[in-house]
């Protein structure tokens, strides 16, 4: 499978998701991309045959809410993995970098203390282009790429 752009993986190489359950949670910030690819990782999941009833989605109002929104899934749900999705543009002032740095190291701190796949599908973007491009665009849904990621991890843990 290529690294590049997992967008284009080959499904045959995912394992069954089926018995799975997934809690996916969306930053509301710059819906219209968060949105799809909120769609992109739900269909997904259900792709490699999750059932409806084990993808449960919560909304947090921005990103830098999305680890907490991450933990609350972990203490409150017996998921077998968490996926954040949300969309940071760059804007004129340094608030992008502490809120991706702030994001990235949560999340990692999360993945760590619960000992289960918190799987990291956060857009940092230069501009909303980019963006669109990755949220069902010229560069597929990364939002696909963390259901499959998720899924992976799962097996993985489930196989040890
Ligand atoms: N949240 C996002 O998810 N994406 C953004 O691009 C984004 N830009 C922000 C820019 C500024 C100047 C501020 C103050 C907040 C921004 N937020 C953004 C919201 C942030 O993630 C969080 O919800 C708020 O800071 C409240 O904790």
């Amino acid at each position: 499978m290529a690294t590049k752009d997992l967008s284009e993986y080959n499904p045959e190489l995912v394992p069954d998701a089926s018995g799975m359950k997934f809690g996916i949670v969306v930053a509301e910030w710059n819906p219209e991309i968060t949105m799809a690819l909120a769609k992109g990782a739900t269909d997904t999941l259900l792709k490699h045959g999750a059932a409806e009833s084990n993808i449960k989605i919560k909304y947090v109002p921005g990103s830098f809410e999305l680890p907490l929104g991450a933990q609350l899934f972990a203490e409150h749900d017996n998921v077998d993995a968490i996926i954040v999705l949300g969309c940071v543009i760059q804007g004129e002032t340094r608030h992008f970098d502490f809120i991706c740095q702030g994001v990235t190291q949560g999340i990692m701190d999360l993945n760590l203390k619960y000992d289960k796949p918190f799987i990291f599908g956060l857009l940092t973007t230069g501009n909303q282009q980019q963006a669109l491009d990755r949220a069902g665009g010229k560069h597929g849904n990364k939002g696909d790429e963390a259901a499959v990621t998720a899924i992976k991890m799962v097996h993985l843990k489930n196989n040890f």
